[in-house]
């Protein structure tokens, strides 16, 4: 926090919280006087601000001992999970819950949440696939696996969005003024280089030697980052690289002849590398500082990872049974050709036997099956940046390609299909292909969607190397943060019923409280929390935005990234259907309709014109209807400025229902649908993603199916494309209103309409009639409020199977081949 954002507060402390202070801080403080140096302050001046410094540094000083422990016996055998985000949220509450000590520092004498509340979001993230690797964090410490993250230090992390005058503004997120919970590691540090020549030589066993050379070097520094597991001593590590001009003679000899403007200069381009995390999800930008992150990172990181195994002196075949590299999409896949350069050019290996271990060390996770998330690096830029890369890259498909040739000799196709160099102009990488053939597995995150990479864009490799090397690791979310920090009545009412908390480590425990759904005071309990819950958004919406929502309506929520596939334009379009219907009743009829708060949240990527006509078409939308006196409680429409994951702790304890309606076979898996039904929400969502596993699990009558199938979706855009789009009678009423002006000038909003008259590639009209329908069928059943609560535990008790546990342990089993690694409890 910065000094400015602490309003210092003179009032005199009571003496209670004095000694509350003093009886806390003892466990990180030596006395008093080391509190105030460590904060700047006095014990005795001391806001919420400070209080959130001094829990935070004691509590960090508790983790760093189990830390320590830790990393001193996990030695050398690893998981390591490259990814270019880490979606963190806060970590206090967490390391509070993790170590067992949250009661302690509720003595402090400040409301707990407003302590927590001053920390800002490590937010160094996308959406859904950086959060993945945050939970994948937590559960990898909670089961005792020895594990590191991976990933870069943004200096700024995903943009603060503010609304103004119902448009998105992106400000910059400079989160590091004080953040307690990073260690500089200043004895960690790899040298990295970039563009330069590559020499040839025939050494004295005539082997040509391939050597890089002439580069420009940028240091990676580390900064770790502590990861409690719960309820156990296991803490794990994020190292997050920071990128910093390489200080050695070099730049002294230039700094003394007088180029110190140079020198100057030459800093701030290196720091660049690491400042700013690219806030495009699901679209491929083929930046070329963006490449330079990705192999500044792999390469520190792989540089790290080799050094700790050399120190255990094993013989490098041993290699990929000591170590697991798992690849969060393709953008850590510049590690594989890195780690074939370290092997043949550093260590002297030849070529197959580097390549064996190269392809047994690593696994790749696909997130997408879009074409415009497909990365792609132009020949010409890696050539620059990474000349030795690119010839490794050339070798790689030159051996897959003989490979595929002799096994399919009849298949000349087959070659320019598969190949890593797509023969465009200029020539492209494909870095998903080159994924997978330098990955012995490669996995989908949800089972249509590992279906659908088999049978579309990865189909020939299927082929190639058969279906075991594609499987399916469905994804999961932490109950740690999702289900206790988020939702804390509702945990402890779980665990009431369940006889303590071992459900938060063996999600599968809920099962139990199935047979409390008929239960009429589980039931009374349950509601009376969601009822809180709402509550407490409707405080913070009125806080935030002004406007006063029942806690009584029914309230649907759809936050996730701003995305045509996502469908939020069907969403407010529906919400419009809807006032429009309002607006044509009597009063009386009026009335008899269930109230409902329409809220919506997400950021929209800076350059994505679409996404923020939708983001202006909700707040506008929002401001005529909140504003339309006939209208009352019957509806009102919210936008949440600036989704985060400390927002969605709020959000997701208080939906009756969230929209997860992306059109089929586009959503990879989604992982908000897993909270919001694990916090006692239904959903409305397509036959997509993880919404058809969370079907089978609860049951297809506690979930509001609707919608075209995955499998119909190409045929009705051939359709589109030759028949022209039908537009939908409800949808077109719709279309007429914000053509005569009903939300503002129509010119704001033509890209919107034209994009679904002209080809309708999301299938907007498509789905629109049964999108309606589902509604009206969730108004009627939300009204007999008895059968929808036993709908909502029995959806809760059957979520057990999406704890990232599970997909840890299924990683682990079929993908890693490690077992846990359990601390004794003294540490050795
Ligand atoms: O990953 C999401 C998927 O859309 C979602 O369905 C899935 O549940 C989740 C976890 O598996 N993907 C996602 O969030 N992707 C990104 O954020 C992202 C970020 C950057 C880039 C591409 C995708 N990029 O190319 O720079």
């Amino acid at each position: 926090f910065g000094a400015s954002d602490i309003k210092s507060v003179e009032a005199e402390i009571p003496d209670e919280q004095k000694t509350a202070w003093k009886k806390h801080t003892a466990s990180g403080f030596k006395n008093k006087e080391d509190f105030e140096t460590t904060l700047a302050r006095s014990l005795y001046n001391c806001d919420e601000g400070a209080a959130y410094g001094g829990t935070a540094l004691a509590f960090r000083d508790r983790l760093i001992i189990d830390w320590n422990k830790t990393q001193q016996s996990h030695t050398f055998a690893d998981q390591k999970h490259l990814s270019l985000e880490f979606l963190m949220g806060r970590a206090l509450d967490n390391a509070m819950l993790n170590v067992g000590l949250k009661d302690v520092a509720r003595d402090l004498g400040f409301r707990m949440e407003d302590v927590i509340g001053i920390e800002r979001d490590a937010a160094l993230g996308n959406g859904g696939l950086g959060r993945l690797a945050a939970c994948f964090l937590d559960s990898l410490a909670s089961l005792d696996y020895p594990a590191w993250g991976y990933g870069l230090r943004y200096r700024y992390g995903i943009f603060k969005q503010e609304i103004i005058n119902g448009y998105q503004v992106e400000v910059p997120d400079y989160w590091l003024d004080f953040n307690p919970w990073e260690f500089p590691r200043h004895d960690v540090t790899v040298d990295i280089q970039f563009y330069g020549n590559v020499r040839k030589y025939n050494d004295d066993n005539g082997r040509q030697v391939s050597v890089w050379e002439n580069g420009e070097i940028v240091t990676a520094n580390a900064y770790d980052v502590p990861i409690p597991g719960y309820n156990t001593p296991t803490t794990n590590n994020l190292r997050l690289w920071s990128s910093k001009a390489a200080s050695g003679e070099f730049d002294f000899q230039k700094f003394n002849s007088g180029e110190y403007e140079q020198s100057v200069h030459d800093q701030m381009r290196a720091e660049t590398i690491s400042a700013v995390l690219y806030p495009n999800d699901n679209l491929d930008r083929g930046k070329e500082l963006r490449l330079k992150q990705q192999y500044f990172w792999c390469a520190a990181s792989l540089h790290d990872i080799v050094r700790r195994f050399k120190k255990s002196k094993k013989a490098w075949k041993e290699f990929p049974n000591q170590i697991a590299i798992q690849l969060n999409d393709t953008h850590p896949t510049l590690a594989i050709p890195e780690l074939q350069r370290i092997l043949v050019d550093n260590e002297g290996l030849d070529w197959d036997t580097a390549w064996n271990i190269v392809v047994n060390t690593f696994g790749y996770t696909n997130h997408t099956v879009m074409a415009e998330a497909l990365e792609k690096w132009s020949v010409p830029l890696i050539q620059h940046l990474l000349p030795r890369h690119l010839e490794i890259i050339y070798e790689i498909n030159l051996h897959f390609l003989q490979y595929v040739e002799r096994t399919f000799p009849k298949d000349r196709d087959m070659l320019s299909r598969v190949s890593i160099v797509e023969e465009s102009n200029p020539k492209m990488i494909r870095m998903a292909f080159l994924a997978i053939v330098g990955s012995h597995k490669v996995n989908g995150v949800a089972e249509l969607h590992s279906d659908l990479i088999k049978t579309t864009i990865f189909k020939d490799f299927v082929k190639i190397y058969g279906q075991d090397k594609f499987t399916n690791v469905t994804n999961g979310i932490t109950p740690r943060r999702w289900l206790h920090q988020a939702n804390p009545k509702l945990s402890e009412l779980i665990a009431s019923k369940l006889g303590g908390y071992d459900f938060l480590k063996d999600l599968t425990l809920l099962h139990k409280i199935e047979a409390y759904a008929d239960d009429k005071q589980f039931r009374k309990a349950f509601q009376d929390i969601k009822y809180a819950n709402k509550t407490r958004l409707a405080n913070y919406i009125k806080e935030t935005t002004g406007v006063s929502v029942n806690p009584a309506a029914l309230f649907d929520i759809q936050v996730k990234r701003i995305h045509e596939y996502k469908r939020q334009q069907l969403n407010i379009f529906g919400v419009i259907h809807r006032y429009l219907a309002l607006k044509a009743m009597s009063p009386e009829e009026r009335k008899k309709m269930q109230p409902r708060v329409s809220i919506f949240g997400g950021k929209a990527a800076p350059g994505y014109w679409m996404a923020k006509c939708i983001i202006h078409l909700v707040n506008e939308v929002g401001r005529v209807v909140n504003n339309d006196p006939e209208i009352g409680d019957a509806l009102k429409v919210i936008f949440i400025e600036d989704y985060n994951v400390s927002k969605c702790e709020i959000i997701a304890p208080a939906s009756d229902i969230s929209e997860h309606i992306s059109t089929a076979g586009t959503e990879a898996s989604g992982t908000s649908n897993m909270k919001f039904v694990l916090n006692g929400g239904l959903i409305i969502g397509t036959c997509d993603g993880a919404n058809i596993e969370i079907t089978r699990e609860i049951g297809e009558e506690n979930i509001f199916l609707f919608g075209n199938l995955a499998e119909d979706v190409e045929d009705i855009r051939h359709q589109h494309t030759y028949e022209g789009v039908l537009i939908d009678d409800g949808l077109q009423k719709v279309f007429d209103a914000i053509h005569s002006g009903m939300f503002g000038h129509s010119d704001e909003f033509s890209a919107l309409t034209n994009t679904v008259v002209n080809h309708d590639h999301w299938l907007t009209s498509a789905d629109f009639e049964a999108y309606c329908k589902t509604h009206d069928s969730i108004d009627e059943a939300f009204k007999d409020q008895e059968a929808w609560l036993h709908k909502t535990i029995l959806a809760v008790a059957r979520m057990g199977f999406f704890t990232a546990d599970r997909c840890i342990e299924e990683y682990a089993e079929m993908i890693w081949n490690v077992e846990p690694q359990k601390l004794k409890q003294n540490g050795a």
